[in-house]
């Protein structure tokens, strides 16, 4: 058994440094110094086997019993690590009409703790795979091992890590639902219905807790795939940009630059712009974003190639231990 931390001396010399002074006392020296924070190490091999074990279920559309097992499977795996697990169990309305049988999943670490940071993400998979260069498959779901299933692995393996070592602030982990029923491409008449991010938009109008708050919150979006590349998503940088600018520091840190890049990526419709809108929390959004895709998304994103062949632990480990990094560090 291993461990790995990550001392922080370099904010005793900066801060000496930036106030200009030499020569103090090695008593006001010390008084400064800050103690050494101790971030664990997020473990990628478990968070590709959370990865598989919701994939394995088959793809989640609400109204299935595949989703029905993988909810249930999220709800003891957060209690299994220590969590609080709140649930809402709500029928939301997809674009269609079809009623969508939706479940919020929530999982909270020291509940009693006014000062919270939220991780969330969507755990429903797309009922279809409409950016398939093979029409026939259209209305296959997909696996969604990228798109829901790696960012819900990786937040599981955040809360196993919290289970056993507490960050100073408490966590709340949300797994949404209904994020992937958005209008399909093939549907042409009804591209304008605004139709995704149905979960969280619910949680946002009516939270689990009366007027539940937190200081900010992060958004994990397709952050399993190989090479992902992450760019500064537009309304994260309007709701929180000393939020994305701490994230991408601790990735440069972590050495994880080449995934968190430098640059700024376009404004993406996706759960957090309902929190930021509805709760009034800063959140930023990490998302896999490549312009040069034709998507955006990378070539597998809504198609049946969206499967554990195209999972990445290198990957699930940058993302999941960035997060860690930038939780750890927070104090309470
Ligand atoms: C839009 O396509 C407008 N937003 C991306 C939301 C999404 C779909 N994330 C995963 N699947
Ligand atoms: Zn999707």
């Amino acid at each position: 058994m291993y461990r790995y931390f990550i001392f922080f001396v370099l904010a005793v010399t900066t801060f000496a440094a930036s106030c200009g002074q030499t020569g103090k006392s090695p008593e006001s020296k010390s008084r400064m110094k800050q103690p050494a924070v101790e971030v664990p190490l997020f473990n990628a091999d478990s968070a590709y086997t959370y990865t598989a074990e919701q994939v394995a279920f088959g793809p989640r559309v609400p109204n299935t019993p595949a989703h029905v097992g993988c909810g249930n499977y999220l709800v003891s795996q957060l209690k299994r690590f220590g969590a609080a697990v709140f649930e809402q169990n709500v029928e939301l309305t997809a674009y269609d009409g079809t009623l969508l049988k939706a479940r919020n999943i929530i999982g909270s670490f020291q509940p009693e703790n006014n000062n919270r940071i939220m991780l969330f993400a969507h755990w429903d998979s797309r009922p279809f795979s409409d950016r398939d260069p093979d029409p026939a498959n259209y209305h296959t779901p997909i696996d969604g091992a990228n798109d829901g299933a790696g960012a819900c692995a990786t937040l599981l393996e955040i809360a196993r890590q919290i289970g056993q070592q507490q960050p100073a602030v408490g966590i709340d982990i949300l797994f949404f639902d209904a994020e992937d029923w958005g209008v399909p491409d093939f549907d042409e008449k009804n591209q304008h219905i605004s139709s995704w991010c149905l979960g969280s938009d619910f949680w946002a109008r009516n939270p689990h807790k009366q007027n539940y708050t937190a200081r900010y919150g992060i958004l994990l979006d397709m952050v399993s795939a190989p090479n992902a590349r992450f760019m500064k998503e537009g309304y994260s940088l309007q709701s929180a940009p000393d939020i994305v600018r701490k994230v991408w520091e601790a990735a440069q840190i972590l050495g994880y630059g080449s995934y968190f890049v430098a640059a700024n990526g376009s404004t993406i419709e996706d759960d957090h712009v309902h929190v930021i809108r509805h709760r009034r929390i800063p959140c930023i959004d990490i998302i896999q974003y490549d312009p040069e895709t034709e998507s955006g998304f990378g070539a597998y994103w809504h198609t049946q190639d969206d499967d554990m062949d195209h999972v990445s632990k290198k990957t699930l480990q940058a993302t999941g231990q960035t997060v860690m990094y930038v939780i750890y560090h927070e104090k309470n």
